[in-house]
């Protein structure tokens, strides 16, 4: 008997920095309900996903800068998503700025969560590849402050059994790098979910900007096929506060292959029927990782940052 979760992968239109989370949680529980009505039993949303991307722009006011964060989940504003979610009885992922009080010090991160059909938090990880820089670079067309903002994270990329898969998450810039995959494909991973928010243009390397798109799809791609995974990826897309904001939501099988993808860049539900045993053929034989991994090989990973030009 196959194992089928539905999922959709919920892109969001662009979040104006006057928008409120209330109006931004409004547009998610539209697209939550159109994912039920597919029978669907997991949706995913983008990452930072109840405010406008505010990493594109520098801020030194502490309290301005906590005002972009949760530091409870769910909090006041998050709840009807949750309450729905119950409701309906679906799953959903959401990524957002979490501020955590951890040891005395305020910690903040850029944090993504699953959970399960009965509205509880079943899963987090903290983004670990946080792109751009943390100095102020007033004379780019935008800013890149992730590293500003946020910690790295410290969660690793654990895998969850949940809604009957075996489910991991990474975050936008995450996806671009092969090691968020493989430690997942280690621990059998069936579906990993993501979000994003990545503009078009890129001030520092203008010449990829021809190559956005294909880039975004290349990536999870290749992690889905070399990982026997699903991959779900869900945009925040279009111009917001300015930045023009790559679309391409989307569902991508074991196999590598484009499922389903969005054609707007605005609010979009895509969905399709994943069969979670479809990954089996491919971790039974050429990427029997038991059966061809050479780790002894690969020492340098994990001891060596950058290159090195002997
Ligand atoms: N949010 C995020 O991680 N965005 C980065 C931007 C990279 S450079 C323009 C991404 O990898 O999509």
């Amino acid at each position: 008997m196959s194992r089928i979760l539905t999922v959709a992968a919920a892109q969001l239109g662009p979040i104006q920095r006057d928008e409120s989370r209330a109006s931004a949680v409004r547009r998610m529980i539209a697209l939550m309900r159109q994912a039920k009505g597919h029978g669907c039993d997991l949706v995913v949303f983008p990452e930072a996903a109840l405010t406008a991307f505010f990493p594109h722009w520098w801020m030194e006011d502490e309290a301005e800068i906590d005002a972009y964060f949760e530091s409870a989940m769910p909090s006041n504003e998050t709840a009807p998503l949750f309450a729905e979610a119950q409701r309906l009885e679906i799953g959903f992922h959401l990524g957002y700025p979490e501020l955590a009080i951890e040891g005395g010090r305020k910690r903040r991160f850029n944090t993504a969560i699953l959970v399960d059909k009965s509205g509880t938090i079943v899963g987090k990880y903290r983004k670990i590849h946080l792109p751009g820089h943390a100095e102020h670079r007033p004379d780019a067309a935008y800013q890149n402050l992730e590293k500003r903002y946020f910690e790295t994270g410290d969660l690793g990329w654990p895998v969850f059994e949940a809604m009957g898969a075996r489910l991991g998450m990474m975050i936008c810039n995450d996806r671009r790098w092969p090691e968020s995959y493989r430690v997942m494909g280690l621990q059998g991973v069936e579906m990993i979910v993501l979000g994003y928010n990545t503009p078009k243009h890129n001030p520092w390397a203008p010449d990829h900007d021809r190559l956005g798109e294909f880039h975004n799809h290349l990536v999870m791609q290749a992690g889905a096929y070399q990982n026997a995974s699903w991959v779900i990826g869900a945009a925040k897309a279009g111009v917001e506060a300015g930045v023009d904001q790559l679309g391409g939501s989307c569902i991508i099988a074991p196999s590598g292959e484009l499922v389903a993808q969005a054609v707007t860049e605005g609010d979009e539900l895509v969905f399709a029927r994943c069969d979670l045993d479809l990954g089996k053929s491919y971790s039974r034989s050429v990427f029997n990782f038991a059966m061809h991994r050479e780790p002894q090989c690969y020492g340098m990973i994990v001891e060596r940052k950058g290159a090195v030009i002997a």
